[in-house]
């Protein structure tokens, strides 16, 4: 089951799978988490430019330009 969007300007990004975002603001955007998952679910790490975020194994979003240390729990809706 899925949530519905709270709001669907850019400024909302739901990761429901293997999401690719690269307009991710730190900051400014806010994550929304699929299927009850919780910050202290998640594994965050760097790739390059990139923050790849991974839950239970899978790999469920790629915030490209973004540093995966600049994620925390203020950045979950
Ligand atoms: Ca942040």
């Amino acid at each position: 089951m899925l949530d519905a969007p709270k709001h669907r300007d850019n400024a909302f990004h739901k990761m429901l799978g293997n999401d690719i975002i690269r307009d991710f603001q730190d900051g400014v955007d806010e994550l929304g988490l699929s299927m009850g998952l919780r910050f202290n679910d998640l594994v965050l790490q760097q790739r390059g430019n990139n923050a790849v975020i991974f839950a239970n194994g899978d790999r469920v979003a790629t915030l490209v330009g973004v540093d995966a240390n600049s994620i925390t729990p203020s950045d979950l809706d």
